[in-house]
């Protein structure tokens, strides 16, 4: 299978560069951010839960989210490959993934970094919550969604450095140049 983690700070463009990702290497899609929003619109007790941590700007606890995606994965075995928007964000994430995959026999291909300064980050994300109705649209959440990042999410990047699988892409630019840079470092493992 083409495993590919598309990693990156809030806003970085993970979920948009996803979506041509899926289309041109044929992968299945898992998006922590999505499943978590389709739990909150559905009312569901997970999304309560969740919902009380997006709020915030926290991230949803690991428990909850390697639960999620247990269930996910399992389902998509036997798949060309699938590519994991937003997930690992932490460090016990990373490691729930590696032991999933091999569950399967599988494990992750790449990791592209999407690089993006913060000053970019906070610009992209005040627009976008001007019509997404997402709870991120102000600058208390978005400077503590930040601050999250740097504290819990970024030691992922060493994970996938000591494995030998990191890819660092230049996440500022146009959509098309950043796809073009993240299609030729997924190339360059199949
Ligand atoms: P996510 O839904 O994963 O999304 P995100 O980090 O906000 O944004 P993304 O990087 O996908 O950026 P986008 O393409 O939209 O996370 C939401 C929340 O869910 C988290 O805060 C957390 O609480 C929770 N969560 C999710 N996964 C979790 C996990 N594994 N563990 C715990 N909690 C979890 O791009 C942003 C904007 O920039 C868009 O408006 C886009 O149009 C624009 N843009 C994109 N590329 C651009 C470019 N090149 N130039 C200019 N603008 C660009």
């Amino acid at each position: 299978m083409l495993n590919v983690v598309i990693f990156g700070p809030p806003g970085s463009g993970k979920g948009t560069q996803s979506e041509g990702i899926i289309e041109k290497f044929n992968l299945a899609h898992i998006s922590t951010g999505d499943l978590l929003r389709a739990e909150i619109s559905g009312h569901t007790q997970l999304g309560t839960i969740a919902k009380s941590f997006i709020d915030k700007g926290e991230l949803v606890p690991d428990e909850t989210i390697i639960g999620m995606i247990d269930n996910k994965i399992e389902a998509l075995v036997g798949n060309k490959g699938v590519i994991f928007d937003g997930f690992p964000r932490t460090v016990a994430q990373a490691k729930a993934l590696d032991e999933l995959l091999a569950d399967y026999k599988s494990k992750v291909s790449v990791m592209v970094n999407l690089e993006v300064p913060k000053e970019e980050l906070v610009t992209r994300l005040l627009k976008r919550g001007e019509t997404s109705g997402r709870s991120d649209d102000n600058m208390e959440t978005i400077e503590k969604r930040i601050s999250v990042y740097e504290s819990q999410t970024k030691p992922v990047i060493d994970f996938y450095k000591e494995k030998e699988v990191y890819k660092s892409i230049e996440g500022v630019g146009s959509i098309e140049d950043i796809f073009g840079s993240i299609s030729e470092a997924i190339e360059s493992v199949q």
